[in-house]
């Protein structure tokens, strides 16, 4: 997949993608990134990108002219003809919608910074908005880098793994079951016994019932979307009798302490 970013801060978008899993699909060409600054497109002697606001107000915004000569650049170069702009106004980025980007073979992210982008450059250039939720951070760098990470370690797991991209929370629309490395016994626990037992069946049963119950107790949002079949229901029926009892153990025994995730 090829990747064109419109930045101001193109350094930090090609860092962003140089770590972990999406390092490796870069590194292994499974994702090209190229990024254009704008600034590099200016004319002036300062190279500016940006002017005060129309009608005043705080802050600066994004000119067309230098934006348009790195939008002409990359369509010369390629990429497609329009942008997908990072913006608080977008609608939000959703797992579903990180999996049909990836499926796409180019990509074209536009990053604004200050107060925003002249609007007569959108309205030529781009066809589609992402937030990455409802929340202020200061330009679109973060949000693209985000994006990019998401799709990238999809590309490397398509290759590589893909059993674990498919187990990931989300992807089967349940948060992800707790995990245990070594030691098996510590100070502060113990790692469940059904985890050293050797019982896959168990084990993938325990780890459903986990991601169930965890997303009952905290994203109940989400389980409304969960087709779950009859196993499904009846491990979070076990799930929430067993959580039932031990919160009321608890409530009989105020000195032990409470299932912070209780709202009661
Ligand atoms: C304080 C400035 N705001 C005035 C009401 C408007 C504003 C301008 C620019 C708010 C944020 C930004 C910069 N943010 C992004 O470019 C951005 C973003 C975000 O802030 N939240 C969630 N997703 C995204 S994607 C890009």
């Amino acid at each position: 997949m090829r990747i064109d970013v419109i930045t101001l801060f193109p350094d930090f978008i090609r860092t962003a993608a140089d770590i972990g899993v999406v390092g490796r699909a870069k590194a292994r060409g499974l994702i090209e990134i190229a990024t254009w600054n704008p600034r590099d497109f200016a004319q002036d002697n300062y190279r500016s990108a940006d002017e005060r606001p129309y009608g005043g107000g705080p802050g600066m915004v994004m000119m067309v002219d230098p934006l348009r000569r790195a939008l002409d650049a990359v369509r010369a170069a390629g990429g497609p003809d329009k942008a997908i702009y990072l913006s608080p106004q977008g609608a939000r980025l959703t797992q579903r919608k990180v999996e049909e980007l990836a499926r796409r073979e180019k990509l074209f992210l536009l990053c604004g910074r200050y107060e925003g982008i002249d609007e007569r450059f959108l309205e030529h250039a781009v066809d589609e908005e992402i937030s990455i939720g409802d929340y202020v951070i200061s330009g679109g760098e973060l949000a693209a880098a985000i994006v990019i990470d998401a799709i990238g370690r999809l590309q490397e797991g398509a290759l590589n793994d893909a059993q674990s991209a498919e187990q990931d929370s989300f992807s089967n629309g349940l948060l992800d079951c707790p995990h245990y490395t070594r030691p098996e016994r510590d100070a502060w626990g113990d790692v469940p016994p059904v985890l050293l037992s050797g019982d896959h069946a168990a084990i993938r049963r325990w780890r459903l019932k986990q991601s169930l119950g965890r997303t009952w107790l905290r994203r109940p949002d989400l389980l409304a979307h969960v087709a779950a079949d009859k196993e499904m229901r009846a491990l979070l029926d076990e799930f929430r009798r067993e959580h039932r009892d031990a919160t009321q153990a608890r409530e009989d025994k105020p000195d032990r302490p409470r299932d912070p995730t209780d709202k009661n």
